[in-house]
């Protein structure tokens, strides 16, 4: 074939071939440039707090190439040493030595390591060691991650942003200043998960129950104002902007999906959370009774949990918590699973996320056809400092930059100068009236 030949058949694969033919398994070396063997040499973990009270947990993979490394994120807010333990004392030693090349088949065997499986600390310890490989795979091919995943879907990767307030002023300001930062899509809270200043009276304190930094719920009180926060900014902010609220598990399952129902008429792009991982059964009834987009998975661990939500179209947007599911190659099968389902993606995305997991998050964000929308943070100075190249906010999009790899490196002596806050960082219970502990 002639080269008009190639242009009139518009055969693009053929027309490759005219400029570069393809390697072949005979020739002498089909080892393409770049993928010479290599080990991992070390798996470190690195703790650091720059964005005040909250632990990051990094990993860092080194390499039998000297100053090649890859960055991945292992942080669980709420058990930082007990990841760094399962990296020290079990992964490093268990991946010492191996291919760095080959992420899927150091995933499966790293998982099973421990045979039982799917728990928070051993996830969030793979999850490290699985970014930092696709951050290595990355500077090997001299790509960004998210052109290894199939290249933009999109220019960059649209944002929500958090409003709170006490009350409907205070809120409606907040929303306002969102939407002059640029953010198109915002999450309104009447002061926190819950309200919980709208709750009087705590029996509980009085009687000297639980201790005094505990706070009190009551679901009557949030349940009343919530539909009347959204009628609130539908009115006064107009219907463009997009509407997001997250229920944090804190009310009984039927009054979730009463809260669905009401919240239908505002159309809320979604509804977050409407019962804890445990309850899961109840997302069939919600489906039966309202078309209310719901957002579901930030406490996922397991596939267990997302799998049968998914595959029966009982949620419409998937919002694992990346690390805490073991990393991207975990989250990428998740995204292609929900394609297929039209469940659309919203990885979590808040504080304690390391800007390396919000880098991660974004590289698949830019990647997939299904996303849906990101949760964002305005991260301060100090944390821009300590991980250069971090993704960067701009008018309610987030953005990556063009390095190879997740793009984002770690300052490590800088890194060292904000160690992790001395207490060690619980969930503290949020107590109904007579002092009962709500399950988030
Ligand atoms: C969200 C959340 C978080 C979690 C937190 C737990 O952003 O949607 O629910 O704020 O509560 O990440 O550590
Ligand atoms: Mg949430």
């Amino acid at each position: 074939m002639n080269r008009r030949d190639v242009l009139r058949s518009g055969g693009l694969a053929a027309a490759a071939a005219l400029f570069s033919p393809p390697l072949r398994a005979s020739d002498p070396d089909p080892t393409p440039r770049g993928l010479s063997p290599l080990k991992i040499a070390k798996v470190r973990p690195i703790l650091t707090a720059p964005h005040g009270r909250i632990r990051f947990v990094v990993v860092k993979v080194e390499t039998s190439e000297p100053g090649l490394y890859g960055l991945g994120c292992a942080t669980f807010n709420q058990r930082p040493l007990a990841v760094k333990t399962a990296i020290e004392e079990y992964l490093d030693p268990f991946a010492r030595g191996r291919d760095v090349d080959n992420i899927e088949d150091l995933w499966q065997v790293a998982y099973t390591s421990s045979y039982w499986r799917n728990g928070p600390v051993l996830n969030n310890a793979l999850s490290g060691l699985d970014q930092a490989l696709w951050d290595i795979k990355g500077k090997r091919a001299n790509m960004p991650v998210y052109q290894l995943l199939g290249g933009k879907c999109r220019f960059a990767v649209p944002c929500y942003a958090h409003s709170s307030g006490r009350d409907l002023s205070q809120l409606e300001d907040s929303v306002r200043r969102n939407l002059e930062r640029g953010f198109r899509y915002i999450r309104i809270q009447m002061g926190g998960y819950g309200s919980p200043h709208l709750s009087a009276q705590a029996d509980f304190e009085t009687a000297g129950f639980g201790l005094p930094v505990e706070s009190h719920m009551e679901a009557g009180p949030y349940l009343r104002a919530t539909p009347k926060m959204f009628e609130h900014i539908r009115t006064q902010c107009g219907p463009e902007l997009e509407l997001l609220h997250d229920i944090h598990e804190r009310v009984e399952p039927l009054a979730a999906i009463q809260l669905c129902k009401e919240l239908e008429r505002y159309r809320p792009f979604f509804v977050e959370d409407p019962f804890p991982p445990e309850a899961i059964g109840y997302f069939r009834l919600l489906r039966q009774q309202t078309a209310t987009p719901i957002a579901m998975g930030e406490l996922f661990n397991s596939p267990h949990e997302w799998v049968g939500l998914i595959a029966e179209r009982l949620i419409d947007f998937i919002r694992v918590h990346i690390s805490q599911v073991g990393g991207l190659s975990v989250a990428r099968k998740i995204a292609t699973l929900a394609e297929w389902f039209q469940v659309r993606t919203a990885w979590h995305g808040p504080g304690d996320v390391s800007p390396v997991g919000h880098a991660a998050n974004a590289h698949l964000d830019l990647a997939i056809h299904n996303f849906g929308i990101q949760e964002a943070i305005q991260f301060n100075q100090a944390t821009h400092d300590v991980f250069p190249g971090m993704p960067t906010l701009k008018e309610g999009y987030l953005h990556v930059n063009e390095a190879p790899g997740w793009g984002v490196d770690l300052n490590e002596d800088l890194a060292r100068k904000f160690p992790l806050p001395s207490d060690p960082g619980y969930w503290l219970p949020v107590r109904r009236r007579d002092g009962t502990a709500v399950r988030p």
